[in-house]
């Protein structure tokens, strides 16, 4: 996969180098590619926003140099790659698992995270009618604010890198994902434990000792099935009762 990031903070995608991503890109799995948006701002101060048409607070990201900048980066692809663009905003579709997988089948991923006030909505509107509206996504990755799409971008690149075939050593590593889908579908993964058997005095949970795999199985739903209720309500009504019960009766 190819992943482009225009940003005016190429640093703050330094951790595109670390842990996961950075191997992935390491093991050649991942084309990474950042690009300073103020290389295609001309003026004296590399100048990338203005005050907001209108008025109001903030400011507003320029259309000139973002268009500049997307159509240089979008130009530089190859006919085997269609792009899809992400732009990272408070006011996007809400970043799930489920579009986590849709993004991990595109070939190529070009962010275009902005800072103040967003970008001139132009922009956007262009690149939907130049790549089609279901190439160009807005998304936002949870009810809060924050200060500008980087961090966004590196959560949405974390988040489809590990789902690339190859990065992960086992493809059963997301069979039981909080948020993967089958029987457990919507259940939130429950407490995990490792060695010692005892620590200061807390023993590690007797069914997980038992090497009864049925026990085992049905305990773990059950912890997440508790889990789930405590954190996450709205997760439980959305729970199927006759898919937990075919995985009862299959283990
Ligand atoms: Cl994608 N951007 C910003 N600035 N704030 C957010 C967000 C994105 N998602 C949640 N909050």
């Amino acid at each position: 996969m190819r992943l482009d990031v225009v940003t005016i903070f190429p640093e703050y995608l330094e951790p595109l180098n670390v842990s996961l991503v950075g191997k992935a890109r390491a093991n050649g799995l991942l084309d990474v590619r950042v690009h300073d948006l103020r290389g295609w701002a001309h003026d004296r101060h590399h100048t990338v926003d203005d005050t907001p048409y209108g008025g109001g607070p903030g400011m507003v990201m320029k259309a000139g140099p973002w268009g500049e900048a997307l159509d240089w980066v979008l130009g530089s692809g190859t006919p085997d790659h269609e792009p899809v663009l992400v732009v990272p905003t408070p006011s996007g579709v809400p970043f799930t698992q489920e579009l986590a997988v849709r993004l991990s089948r595109c070939s190529w991923l070009v962010f275009a995270p902005a800072r103040y006030e967003g970008i001139d909505r132009r922009v956007v509107e262009e690149y939907r009618d130049r790549l089609g509206a279901e190439r160009v996504l807005e998304v936002s990755i949870g009810d809060y604010v924050l200060a500008g799409g980087e961090a966004p971008v590196l959560v949405m690149a974390e988040a489809v890198a590990r789902l690339l075939p190859g990065v992960l050593g086992n493809a059963e590593s997301h069979r039981d994902d909080s948020f993967a889908p089958g029987p457990m579908a919507d259940l939130l993964e429950g407490p995990v434990y490792t060695k010692p058997p005892q620590w200061r005095g807390r023993a590690v949970p007797e069914v997980l000792v038992s090497g009864h795999h049925g026990r085992i199985a049905r305990w773990r739903r059950d912890e997440a099935l508790r889990r789930t209720a405590d954190h996450r309500p709205d997760l439980i009504r959305r729970c199927d009762p006759a898919a937990l019960d075919r995985h009862d009766r299959e283990t």
